[in-house]
């Protein structure tokens, strides 16, 4: 019986809205438990990593880093514990599922997922995650986790966010439609798996996402699955800070996380960018509630 031991990481500070450190708990609310309970997992919640509120930050101690990069202290205090409790909770033979808080947390996911394993990612999200410091448009730090966790250019001795256990060859990006000039060049460059919405629209949700974890699962021992939730499309995603038209169906990510589930490859999962202050009636909560339990094993028949 697998167990499933949830970690909240309610930060806000790598997105430049406000709001996003309460996902932890609209998830929660949004029937993670009873979700993940009719897929049949055992779940065990270890509750929220402390991290002080935007209007808690103490002026001295939570002003922004030098450079592009804002936060990034306070980041790296937050990744550092997340990454000690996925790799606690790996080691004790269970599986871990962050919910957060922005996507700069997938940092210390990724880093605790890969600390005793060769590891692959699956990124399901509009967005690229690979800017640096010296790339960034905004400076927002959800914007650079993928870059930060393979240690790329200014990231090569960040010690704290590199993961050396994932490789460029077991990173697979699905859905995106929303890329910087800088992004572009690094996934042409670097040769990254990268499937775009067109992608999709024109292989089918099955045939890419089975490709994506064919190349993420390659020569590992496991996957970490990072689901962004402004993969979906905003009608039925809304509650995320940057949403961006033109994405996933409710069913293509539905059936997505099913044959994640039928892969058998996942090692640790993410749900990422749920802003209760921009949702409709928590709905973009309880739609990550039941993709995690379609990652899970759950279905109708
Ligand atoms: N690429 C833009 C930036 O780096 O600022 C937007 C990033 C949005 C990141 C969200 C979490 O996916
Ligand atoms: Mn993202
Ligand atoms: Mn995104
Ligand atoms: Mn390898």
């Amino acid at each position: 019986m697998t167990t499933v031991r949830i970690i909240g990481a309610p930060t806000d500070y790598g997105a430049n809205r406000r709001g996003v450190d309460m996902g932890p708990s609209a998830i929660r609310y949004g029937g993670l438990a009873e979700q993940l309970a009719s897929a049949g997992v055992e779940t065990v919640d270890a509750g929220d990593l402390a991290v002080p509120r935007a209007e808690e930050r103490d002026p001295d101690t939570h002003t922004p880093s030098e450079g592009d990069a804002k936060f990034l202290r306070e980041t790296e205090d937050v990744c550092r514990r997340l990454a000690d409790e996925v790799s606690g909770t790996l080691v004790a033979g269970n599986v871990p599922l962050v919910l957060g808080g922005d996507h700069s947390i997938a940092i210390g996911s990724l880093v605790g997922s890969a600390r005793d394993a060769e590891i692959g990612a699956v990124w399901f999200d509009a967005h690229a995650d690979l800017n640096t410091p010296a790339t960034t448009p905004s400076g927002n730090v959800h914007g650079m986790p993928l870059a930060a966790a393979l240690g790329m250019d200014e990231f090569a001795d960040t010690e704290w966010a590199n993961a050396p256990g994932l490789s460029p060859e077991n990173v697979a990006l699905v859905g995106l439609r929303s890329v910087d000039e800088a992004e572009v060049d690094v996934i042409r460059d670097h040769g990254f798996a990268a499937y775009t919405m067109s992608d999709i629209d024109e292989r089918g949700i099955t045939d890419v996402t089975e490709e994506a974890l064919g190349v993420a699962s390659a020569g590992v021992d496991g996957v970490h699955v990072s689901l962004d939730l402004d993969w979906l499309d905003p009608k039925e995603a809304p509650g995320v800070g940057t949403p961006v038209r033109g994405g996933a169906t409710y069913r293509e990510a539905h059936s997505a996380m099913e044959i994640v589930d039928e892969a058998g490859c996942l090692r640790s999962m993410e749900l990422v960018e749920v802003n209760p202050t921009l949702d409709q009636h928590n709905e973009t909560a309880a739609l990550a509630t039941e993709l995690a339990a379609s990652a899970f094993g759950k279905r109708v028949l």
